[in-house]
């Protein structure tokens, strides 16, 4: 076995190779570009070496430094991860050049599963069942025409070179045969550099189902069963599980003996995929073999028990396959859902930021959570923004689906957008709850995926507010307990008032919607009224954000966390965003307009900050307000004329007064 090895990747995947090396007790080195020099497969790693700079073309795809790293630290086995260089033939080559062991298959493997068409070639002489069509060479329209009218419409038209659904095109109606095939051999030439093209029945409603194979250096093969990954959207998976539903015995075996015999036919060493489409009728057909550690490949260990790494590291040493295919069982159902930094409100796109809060839920024998990040740690614009890989088991499909619904629903993420809730609306979507699957669900379910903005309700409010509430008071405190008076009624922040209920209000702002709640300070807490909404309320206690309430007499754990002006609440396995309007803000901003900035509560003024008679920039600093024991800055609300201060530094001013005459600039 070797004695140390370099992960030729990053984030959760070179994360997940460390571990089990860690536990082989085989040394590592990661590998990393400066962008990631924080990163947590370096801190986990025993020795890290940087490759370049953040661009993956000047750092993790570039096959020479990576070489340099491994002799240099003296790895004997690179493990090449997925993406990046893992299915690359040349970076294959100088591993082997350099007398490096490449953890994968032989490069005469990768090589010939390259190319789509000659890995059909090579799947039909293994009698692995290809999608009725014609592959051949014979690239004349004419000729082809044929062959589309012998297979029978609709047809699709494939480039050859293509992938990942690039260079297709359907075709329904004879008639419009030949301008697609023209419109297809013109993508193939501009984007692959080959026009060939391939002809195919269309499978309507196609299911994508992969199984896992396993070749050892003896000539050993075995089947890991299956992975179904129909949930795609724009041919990127996004939830895969293990089985597939709905498999029969029969069928399994028929698909695993298809994709062994797929890999004896290249002579296959290590983990490899074979993917197939499959009609809704279970009849399936080669698609195209993958010949890295696929990113769902945890769905497959969750269900067999086994450690693919470890297997991939044994098999890369000379040894046998650990186990024979008669040992080899399904126990369970497992589910993943993958988790990115992207924004589905906003066409998916990525989110790149700094995760200030960071919370995902504990590892257990149900729950599994493979990351690359912790808090504190970026999502940088270099790199697929994904956070993590959020992978559930249990006994059967129902049960893991609300193992998914609640780790998902535990996973904080603040920082940047993710896709969290749009994960816990498609697992909960009438065809993924019934598993009725085809590549097409997410289209198919864009009304409820992408449901119209719903009005808050007043409970995410009111947990708002008493977040709100409780941080004010935890400030007044501290500054009372610097104060020569720390029992004098100006050091509460209970909005005391001579001879009246304390009251006072907190305003947030929900999507286009400003919510203002009204509170009232009773002997035992709150009342809160917002809307016709009315609740009593007490915080039973507040540590930086971990609030524990009580609301009308149920108790409540909620997680708040401030960024900036935004409060993020997790509470009730959901998640709301809302956002703090700070009173002195909102006085600026309204009160602008009649001239004049009033003072938003009691309090005294300390600083007078800019010039009388001087045209200010919105946004500056014009005078500090100490209210509530806290500093408040009133800024300029938009451009315009400062024209005088109403009061000096030193006096007291009532709620409501008018603390400066100010003319804003018409927009
Ligand atoms: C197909 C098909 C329907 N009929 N072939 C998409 C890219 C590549 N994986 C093959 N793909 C398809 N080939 C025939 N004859 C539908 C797809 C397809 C698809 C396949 C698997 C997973 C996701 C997909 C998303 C859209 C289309």
């Amino acid at each position: 076995m070797f004695r140390k090895i370099l992960i030729a990747n990053r984030g959760e995947i070179a994360c997940r190779v460390i571990k089990t090396a860690k536990r082989m007790g085989i040394q590592t080195v990661a590998v990393y570009s400066e962008a990631d020099a924080n990163s947590r497969h370096v801190r986990l790693a025993d020795e890290a070496v940087c490759i370049g700079p953040a661009a993956a073309k000047e750092s993790y795809l570039v096959i020479e430094h990576i070489i340099r790293a491994a002799q240099v630290t003296g790895a004997q086995a690179i493990h090449p991860g997925y993406g990046f260089l893992s299915e690359n033939e040349a970076f294959c080559e100088a591993c082997d050049k350099a007398g490096i062991v490449f953890i994968g298959p032989p490069v005469a493997a990768i090589h010939a599963m390259g190319s789509k068409s000659a890995a059909k070639s090579l799947m039909a002489e293994a009698h692995v069942p290809l999608t009725p069509g014609y592959h051949g060479d014979n690239q004349d329209p004419d000729y082809l025409k044929i062959q589309a009218d012998d297979i029978g419409y609709p047809v699709l038209i494939k480039a050859s070179a293509g992938g990942g659904g690039k260079g297709m095109r359907l075709v329904e109606r004879a008639e419009d045969f030949k301008e697609a095939l023209a419109s297809c051999q013109r993508e193939a030439v501009s984007a692959f550099g080959d026009q060939q093209v391939l002809v195919e029945k269309y499978l309507v409603r196609p299911r994508h189902i992969e199984i896992q194979v396993f070749g050892d250096q003896h000539q050993n093969y075995v089947y890991l069963f299956e992975r179904d990954c129909s949930v795609q959207r724009r041919h990127q998976k996004v939830l895969e599980e293990a089985p597939a539903p709905h498999m029969d015995e029969q069928r399994r075996a028929a698909m695993g003996k298809a994709a062994v015999d797929a890999a004896r036919a290249v002579g296959y060493v290590g983990a490899g995929t074979v993917e197939f489409i499959v009609n809704q009728d279970g009849t399936f057909y080669f698609m195209e073999m993958n010949t890295r550690l696929q990113v769902e490949h945890p769905v497959t260990e969750m269900i067999t028990g086994l450690d693919l790494v470890e297997w991939q590291l044994r098999v890369a040493a000379g040894e046998p396959l650990p186990l024979k295919q008669e040992q080899l069982a399904i126990q369970g159902h497992a589910i993943e859902a993958r988790i990115y930094a992207e924004d589905p409100d906003k066409g998916f796109l990525p989110s790149t930021g700094k995760l200030i809060h960071l919370r995902p839920p504990a590892d257990t024998a149900h729950v599994r959570v493979d990351t690359g990040v912790e808090q504190g740690d970026a999502i940088s614009p270099f790199y697929d923004p994904m956070i993590a890989k959020l992978i559930v088991w249990d006994k059967d499909r129902e049960r893991a689906l609300a193992r998914m619904h609640q780790a998902l629903a535990a996973y904080q993420v603040v920082g940047v957008a993710n896709n969290i809730p749009f994960l816990l609306r498609l697992i909960a979507t009438q065809s993924f709850a019934q598993a009725d699957l085809d590549t097409s669900l997410i289209e198919r379910e864009q009304a409820s995926l992408f449901p119209e903005a719903q009005a808050i309700a007043a409970k995410p409010l009111f947990i708002a507010a008493l977040a709100e509430l409780s941080k004010q008071q935890h400030a007044a405190m501290q500054v009372a307990k610097q104060s020569a008076e720390p029992v004098s009624p100006w050091n509460s922040a209970n909005a005391w008032r001579v001879n009246l209920p304390a009251q006072r209000e907190l305003k947030f702002r929900f999507g286009d919607t400003l919510k203002t709640v009204q509170v009232t300070y009773t002997q035992q807490g709150y009342t809160l009224v917002v809307d016709d909404q009315q609740s009593a309320a007490s915080v039973i206690a507040w540590d930086q954000g971990a609030l524990t309430l009580v609301l009308d007499g149920s108790r409540i754990a909620a997680t708040v966390v401030d960024l900036h002006q935004e409060r993020h609440l997790f509470a009730d396995e959901q998640v709301w965003v809302v956002h703090y309007v700070d009173p002195l803000q909102i006085v600026a901003e309204g009160a602008a307009l009649q001239g004049g900035l009033i003072a938003p509560m009691p309090g005294k003024v300390i600083a007078l900050l800019a010039e009388p008679n001087s045209q200010v920039e919105k946004g500056t600093p014009l005078l500090i307000l100490e209210a509530m024991k806290m500093e408040h800055t009133i800024r300029a609300p938009a451009a315009g004329l400062l024209k005088a201060y109403r009061f000096a530094v030193g006096d007291q001013v009532s709620d409501g007064a008018d603390l400066v005459e100010f003319e804003a600039i018409k927009a």
